[in-house]
């Protein structure tokens, strides 16, 4: 039986309206495609900027860089700003370019299954609503699942207890007893700034982090004034941050030479200005220095040198109705409990059930361990892409370049769709196999595997992290490799 004939208008479902999805919707409406919708199961756009609004909360990448490559934000009051002001960013962008028309609030993803005689996938959603696409694009993001900690008596306590990307507005926070699980980078944004408010901070750091010493000046209001007339003026801010990024930490977190020693210096320095050798010890970690995300903080170590911050690295016994107990045996009593203890990385579009030809399912495919083509694809499920999936992550980089990287290749598919080139396609087993071997050979090379336990490592025991330099991800994406794909032509 003959293929069906062209999709000349191609359907194209994008899951999320955070950074990436909206993304995608604007660089499709650019290349003419105006059938794609943008299904998003919160109320507003932004992902995870949208639910992180913790106190202290901020981009550890510079501003400047962290947007949009065609959006330059002339007002962006800091080097690295605030959470809000990036959501405020994001809802503009939405709104310039015209995405809300596109997006259908408050609907939520269920099941994506292949459906082979109508060589179209299938989508419904938890109400039950059926639509068909051409085209399926997961832009659900990394990391929205909130990881609870397994920790005894948890439930019991008595003052607020919630998840770092939960925060409970309705809680006093000034001059009280607050608690904090987690030393990662939210555990230490929410300490730097805690720690000027609290009545007392505990810290509870199972494992402390290196943290890299970078101020975070102000732009002054006459600057942002020039950049919001002169709007070519906000050009080499974006070229020189991108610059900086890549070929400063972007080369440290993946190869030895000399920015990874100049990394580990900083760090080593930045650490050495905690005075109390004691506490310094309880600082120190035992890993090197980007083994696990490289925590950015110009006032972590002045932070935790307030007199009302103890850092508390006694292991957690339990929890009880007044506070944390330690396995010391002593009660640290509290009145707030936050849990800045990550997300569940490795989730990756679930709970939605995914099920491509032949009945097979995503999490049968990636039962021995997630295997993607050059982040954005699966073997043997065609028209299906993923934004910032699998080995996405380009350590310490801004996720907006990585997203725009894969924005492009994928409109350039849906393209190919349009014009009648291609019914369906789907990356090969061999092209995917030999991509993940080239990428697993270059593992040892990263600082990843420098003996640490984090949300970087895979259950296979690799890195999640996008393992060569930044530039490569642009070059891997820059135009489809047909030789890899299994690819049917309409009418065929
Ligand atoms: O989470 P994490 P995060 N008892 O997984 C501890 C991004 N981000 O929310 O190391 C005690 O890094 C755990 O201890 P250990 C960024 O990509 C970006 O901070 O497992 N402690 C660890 O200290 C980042 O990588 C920005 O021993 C427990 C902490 O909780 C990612 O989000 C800002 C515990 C979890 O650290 C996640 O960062 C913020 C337990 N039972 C976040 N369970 C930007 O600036 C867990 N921990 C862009």
């Amino acid at each position: 039986m003959a293929a069906p004939g062209p999709r000349t208008t191609p359907e194209i479902a994008i899951v999320g309206a955070g950074m990436s999805g909206v993304l995608l919707g604007i660089r499709l409406r650019e290349a003419g495609i105006e059938s794609f919708t943008i299904y998003e199961k919160g109320e507003e756009i932004g992902g995870t900027w949208r639910d992180n609004t913790y106190p202290g909360l901020a981009c550890d990448i510079p501003s400047r860089f962290y947007s949009y490559s065609f959006a330059p934000n002339p007002e962006w009051t800091r080097l690295y700003s605030p959470g809000p002001e990036i959501q405020d960013y994001l809802l503009k962008i939405t709104d310039r370019y015209g995405m809300r028309e596109h997006i259908r609030f408050g609907i939520e993803i269920a099941d994506v299954r292949f459906d082979e005689q109508r060589e179209r996938w299938q989508i419904t959603t938890t109400s039950g609503e059926r639509t068909d696409a051409d085209l399926v694009v997961c832009a659900t993001g990394l990391l929205h699942h909130p990881r609870y900690p397994q920790i005894e008596g948890l439930e019991t306590f008595a003052g607020a207890c919630f998840h770092s990307a939960r925060w409970d507005h309705e809680v006093p926070l000034d001059g009280r007893r607050i608690g904090i699980i987690g030393t990662g980078s939210t555990g230490v944004q929410l300490t730097s700034d805690l720690a000027y408010r609290a009545g007392r901070l505990d810290l509870f750091a199972r494992t402390p982090q290196w943290v890299f010493p970078a101020p975070n000046p102000e732009y002054p209001r006459p600057l942002r004034a020039l950049l919001q007339r002169f709007a070519g003026l906000n050009r080499p801010g974006y070229w020189f941050w991108g610059r900086f990024m890549k070929y400063g930490i972007g080369r440290a977190v993946v190869e030895e030479g000399p920015q990874r020693r100049l990394a580990d210096r900083m760090c080593r320095w930045n650490l050495s200005r905690v005075k109390d050798p004691e506490l310094r010890a309880k600082l120190t970690p035992q890993d090197q220095p980007m083994c696990k995300r490289m925590i950015v903080s110009p006032r972590y170590y002045d932070a935790v040198q307030q007199p009302c911050v103890d850092v508390i690295t006694e292991r957690i016994e339990r929890v009880e109705p007044q506070g944390v107990r330690t396995a010391d045996g002593v009660l640290h009593e509290l009145d707030v409990l936050v849990l800045a203890t990550g997300f569940d990385a490795h989730a990756y579009i679930k709970p939605i059930e995914l099920t491509g030809p032949g009945g097979r399912t995503l999490d049968e495919a990636w039962a021995d361990g997630v295997r993607a083509y050059r982040t954005v694809g699966v073997a043997g499920f065609p028209n299906l892409f993923f934004m910032l999936g699998p080995h996405s992550p380009v350590g310490n980089q801004s996720l907006i370049r990585v997203a725009e990287d894969q924005a492009s290749y994928i409109v350039q598919w849906a393209r190919r769709i349009r014009d009648g080139e291609v019914l369906r396609a789907a990356p090969t087993q061999e092209a995917t196999d030999a991509y993940n071997d080239a990428m697993r050979a270059q593992m040892p090379q990263t600082a990843w595997l420098s003996g640490c336990q984090s949300w970087y490592l895979g259950k296979d025991g690799f890195p999640e992290l996008w393992p060569w330099r930044p530039e490569r991800h642009e070059e891997m994406l820059a135009e489809p490799d047909l030789s890899e794909f299994d690819v049917v032509a309409p009418g065929r």
